[in-house]
């Protein structure tokens, strides 16, 4: 899992500018979101009038699922959808901003709440699902969950579909505890599932079934308004009980999401989410996402020698930097250990560095990569010589470090991946003023006139993918493949998506381009590797994206 040497990554501010160069100014003009998880009564308020037809039928069988199920009506679903990264991968751990947007796709936890009187009271909580075959019915007693710090069984690989609502369930509790919420006891509940998220996809499937049990636990049992950002905190943190050292996008993109609209993700001081509006383009600007079909990585599974062990790089380079250049100690991130972002504001802050234009933040960024290089001379340290470069003994730097989450790894790949890091922060900067500017100047330009901005959007795009591959090593041969494929049938740029070693790509495409691109991925990659795949599997593998409202709280009255 570590590259050999380094790669000659396409650099970040080589990127061409588009003619006229639009003016480095990040979207910081735009009105906050709201604050509050908004409670909705037509599905007009969730999805919009393209997707209306097709959800308008998913949840009238859901309404008329849970009535047979059940006996009784639902009376409220937390929704909550999955998100696409656009650009700013694996840098959320190390508190760097990113643009992610939520989809439409997304989790339905459809609950009745019991009322004390009610005959069928039986403090019972039944959790189905409409795959059922898949997702069988599960049965939980709500007095096994009076202490909210109860434990959810994860053992070995196979977690249970329920362990995520439970750690929905346990969020609200343990939150509702800590926050001495005013709470009624957790009452007899019968809830019913239901995602079109693809699973193992890098699409989030996990956090947004997660995000949404956790808002409806919290709507059975108070009758207060949910603020977006307690929503977000408390999500991830309920996710690290199943093993995942969680960094925060996916669930903020899924809370905060805005139809139409990328989001600037930042998580400090607090964690918000800046809209910024992505249609304008002449012609319209698109994204199209590509299933690889390989499983993305697996906390449970593959996350000990994948996802965790590079937040543990991330924070040891961190700890390491700014010992070795006495910036002071960093700020710790969830009681774990200092963060790049740290690193790179106090080295900003040490060299009296005002930030805000391009130039300045690409002088940081080659300052703090000549700092790493000259910190990590080669990709590979044992833990031995990590430990050493900490200034601390191996077994306590291990213990420290590497017991909270589970971890395998002998060598750490320290250099490699703060570049990508440092790298990745500057491009979603330069993606975001990009996108920015382009609802300022592009309404009015012709389809050739705006190549430009396309260019150099997907560039950027493209530069992640070979330092996520290069640097991060965190892609695959099938990713590489379909962003091959995606970039020779016309897309501007293309990139993995998500946690990678594996999942989907994100393409951006002209939408006079958009149904070349699908094509060209039908024939070359799916015709050739999975030729099996009915017509539906490869609509549901390969299609056209658009960004999705975010986390409600839906009181339908007729679907
Ligand atoms: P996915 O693709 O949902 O597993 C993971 C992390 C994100 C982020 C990305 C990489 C979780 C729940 N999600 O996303 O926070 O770090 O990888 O950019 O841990």
């Amino acid at each position: 899992m570590t590259s050999a040497s380094i790669p000659a990554s396409p650099s970040p501010w080589t990127t061409p500018h588009p003619s006229p160069p639009p003016t480095y100014s990040p979207p910081l003009s735009f009105p906050p979101p709201d604050d509050l998880v908004p409670t909705v009564t037509r599905l007009h308020d969730i999805y919009s009038s393209v997707d209306l037809p097709h959800q308008t039928a998913r949840w009238h069988a859901l309404v008329a699922r849970f009535k047979a199920l059940y006996d009784r009506p639902m009376t409220f679903v937390a929704r909550s959808p999955g998100r696409v990264n656009l650009i700013g991968e694996h840098i959320d751990y190390s508190w760097f901003p990113v643009l992610p947007m939520a989809t439409v796709h997304d989790v339905l936890v459809a609950v009745c709440v019991l009322p004390q009187n009610d005959p069928a009271t039986d403090d019972r909580i039944i959790l189905s699902n409409v795959s059922s075959s898949k997702y069988p019915t599960r049965v939980f007693n709500t007095h096994d969950f009076q202490d909210p710090f109860f434990e959810i069984s994860t053992s070995g690989t196979d977690v249970d579909w329920s362990a995520y609502f439970l750690a929905g369930l346990k969020g609200a509790l343990m939150f509702s505890k800590l926050c001495a919420t005013e709470t009624t006891p957790l009452p007899t509940m019968r809830v019913l599932v239901d995602g079109d998220i693809p699973p193992c996809a890098g699409l989030s499937a996990s956090s947004a079934f997660v995000c949404s049990s956790l808002l409806a636990v919290l709507a059975a049992t108070t009758s207060s308004m949910i603020e977006k950002s307690f929503l977000v905190n408390s999500s991830v943190i309920s996710e690290r009980v199943l093993g995942v050292n969680s960094g925060g996008m996916d669930q903020a993109a899924s809370v905060f999401g805005v139809r139409d609209h990328a989001l600037l993700v930042d998580f400090r001081p607090l964690v918000s989410a800046k809209p910024v509006r992505v249609l304008d383009t002449v012609p319209p600007l698109c994204f199209v996402l590509a299933n690889s079909l390989v499983v993305a990585a697996n906390r449970a599974e593959t996350g000990p020698d994948t996802y965790n062990v590079r937040v543990v790089e991330a924070v040891l380079a961190a700890e390491i930097l700014a010992r070795k250049y006495t910036v002071g100690r960093l700020e710790i991130r969830d009681g774990f250990g200092g963060t790049l972002r740290g690193f790179y504001d106090r080295v900003c802050e040490q060299e009296g560095w005002t930030m805000g234009d391009r130039e300045s933040e690409e002088r940081a960024v080659r300052e703090v990569v000549r700092r790493v290089q000259e910190t990590f001379d080669r990709d590979q340290y044992s833990l031995d010589e990590v430990a050493e470069k900490l200034g601390q003994k191996t077994e306590d730097m291990v213990r420290k470090y590497m017991t909270r989450f589970p971890i395998m790894a002998k060598y750490l790949n320290l250099r490699d991946r703060s570049i990508h890091v440092i790298e990745e922060s500057f491009r979603v900067k330069c993606f975001s003023s990009l996108l920015a500017s382009s609802t300022h100047h592009l309404r009015t330009l012709s389809g050739s006139e705006s190549r430009p901005y396309f260019d150099a959007l997907g560039a950027l795009m493209n530069a992640s993918q070979a330092s996520c591959a290069n640097l991060f090593d965190c892609s695959c041969p099938e990713v590489d493949e379909l962003t091959q494929i995606a970039r020779r049938y016309g897309a501007a740029g293309s990139r993995i998506t998500g946690t990678g070693w594996g999942g989907c790509t994100v393409s951006l495409v002209r939408a006079d381009k958009v149904a070349d691109v699908i094509d060209g991925l039908k024939k070359e990659y799916y015709a050739v590797r999975y030729p099996e795949l009915s017509g539906s599997q490869l609509e549901q593998a390969v299609f056209a994206i658009r960004p999705g409202n975010g986390t409600v709280l839906a009181k339908i009255e007729a679907v």
